[in-house]
């Protein structure tokens, strides 16, 4: 799975408000186990990665699709085993139900 998604990082690996919290559109490619961020399917194809982030491992991560959030749509929750958290925005409808399908097999 992959495809262009608004991340926003929440929570921060020690429990802590996540310096940075803007939204960003990247384009992010999931694997067994692992999600990375790329700027655009362009850097992907170069294999380098948004600000050279490491992938997130999935390990113990959990989704969650977050209907409460009410000053955007199509957002999730991605929990790490850290603690971190990260939110994520779908286009619409159908790419929550992708992406969501798509975690619950990584
Ligand atoms: C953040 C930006 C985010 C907002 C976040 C702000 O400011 O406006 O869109 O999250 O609010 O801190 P900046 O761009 O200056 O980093 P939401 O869109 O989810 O409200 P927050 O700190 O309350 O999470």
């Amino acid at each position: 799975q992959e495809g262009m998604l608004g991340r926003k990082h929440d929570v921060d690996g020690s429990g802590k408000k996540a310096s940075n919290r803007s939204w960003t559109t990247l384009f992010f490619v999931l694997k067994p186990e692992q999600l990375s961020a790329y700027k655009d399917l362009k850097t992907y194809s170069h294999g380098i990665t948004y600000h050279g982030e490491n992938p997130l491992f999935l390990s113990d991560a959990s989704w969650e699709i977050l209907n409460i959030y009410k000053k955007k749509k199509h957002i999730c929750k991605l929990r790490l085993s850290d603690g971190s958290e990260y939110l994520f925005q779908c286009k619409d409808e159908e790419e929550l139900q992708r992406w969501s399908q798509a975690m619950q097999r990584a």
